[in-house]
């Protein structure tokens, strides 16, 4: 927690009583200087705090935003180590390559409820308006890179779960879509690095639109809606920060079987008809799909019954 977040602490604990400039400061050892200049930057980022003489500060509304400050004391999972971010950045990809390079320890989220410069894969756009959900986790699994095939996987089926909990009913689009009412709302991007036999880091991105009060939803694609008064964005984020954090736990103890079951329930592809496309937009294979194996590849069985296995393409429905 930076000082800015436990001088947010002390006037939350505060409630509607308020609290003094003088009593922050000799609480958190700072002067009442630096108290006011943590107050001002608060009011930037869009809380609204009240100053008077004799009764101190007092927090009056907290914005309704999946930033750091509202996401970080949501979060109940011991997995989270650190939580980085701010109301708008670039990418949180970016920032968490940074952190990792800079040897930022497993669990470190970045979280921004907008984005810059938003990546999917292939250097597509993730297209990032405000009030959105960015998020970007460290992982630092003990494995060769050739085992984390199944990990966008486990990520989808967390950031499922998670809409899941709180009432939505995703599906999952084969290798990393989940889609609410047939249409996207979420995406997860993976980066890594390290040697062969051994996985240095990996950034799993993770972009989920919200609709709610302030918040925008690119054309076309799915959200999930977050009433205020009822389910804030930042307990949204929190919640399916959560279920990642579980999802990807169960994959390290337990390997990748869970999340495939899980992956099968939700399958929206499950015995469609399919093209799979490659960079270049060619068809490189088609059949029915049937399914992912057990390193998370697409099964699609042929007219003659035979069964490829996909390791990575783009997947269309064939009319
Ligand atoms: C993905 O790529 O789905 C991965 C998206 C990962 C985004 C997160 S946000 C936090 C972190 N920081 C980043 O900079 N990125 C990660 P892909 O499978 O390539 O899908 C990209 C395609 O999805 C685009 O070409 C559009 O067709 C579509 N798209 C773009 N923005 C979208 C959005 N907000 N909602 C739904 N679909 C979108």
């Amino acid at each position: 927690m930076s000082t800015r977040d436990d001088v947010l602490s002390a006037l939350r604990d505060s409630g509607d009583a308020g609290v003094s400039g003088q009593v922050v400061a000799d609480g958190l050892g700072i002067s009442r200087v630096a108290v006011s200049k943590h107050v001002a930057a608060l009011r930037r980022a869009g809380y609204e705090i009240d100053a008077h003489a004799g009764h101190g500060y007092r927090l009056i509304a907290s914005p309704a935003l999946p930033i750091p400050t509202e996401v970080a004391p949501l979060l109940h999972d011991p997995f989270w180590a650190r939580v980085e971010g701010a109301e708008v950045t670039g990418s949180t990809n970016d920032d968490a390559r940074t952190l990792a390079e800079k040897g930022a320890p497993e669990g470190t989220v970045v979280i921004a409820a907008r984005q810059t410069a938003g990546r999917g894969r292939f250097g597509r756009t993730w297209e990032s308006p405000a009030g959105g959900m960015y998020a970007s986790v460290v992982l630092r699994p003990q494995c060769a890179l050739s085992e984390l095939a199944p990990v966008p996987l486990v990520i989808a089926v967390g950031v499922a779960d998670g809409l899941a909990s709180l009432g939505a009913q995703p599906q999952l689009k084969w290798p990393n879509d989940v889609l609410l009412g047939g249409r996207k709302v979420a995406g997860v991007l993976l980066e890594m690095s390290g040697q062969p036999d051994h996985a240095e880091w990996l950034v799993a991105g993770i972009g989920v639109n919200i609709a709610s009060e302030g918040s925008v939803v690119p054309e076309d694609a799915g959200a999930f809606t977050a009433q205020l008064g009822e389910v804030r964005p930042a307990e949204v984020a929190a919640v399916i920060l959560d279920s990642i954090a579980a999802a990807y736990r169960q994959w390290v103890v337990s390997g990748f079987s869970a999340a495939a079951n899980r992956f099968a329930e939700l399958d929206a592809l499950a015995g469609s008809e399919l093209a799979v496309r490659d960079l270049t937009g060619a068809v490189v294979a088609t059949g029915v799909a049937a399914g992912i194996d057990d390193a998370g590849r697409l099964l699609l069985r042929a007219a003659s019954g035979g069964v490829q296995r996909i390791a990575s393409g783009e997947v269309t429905l064939r009319s």
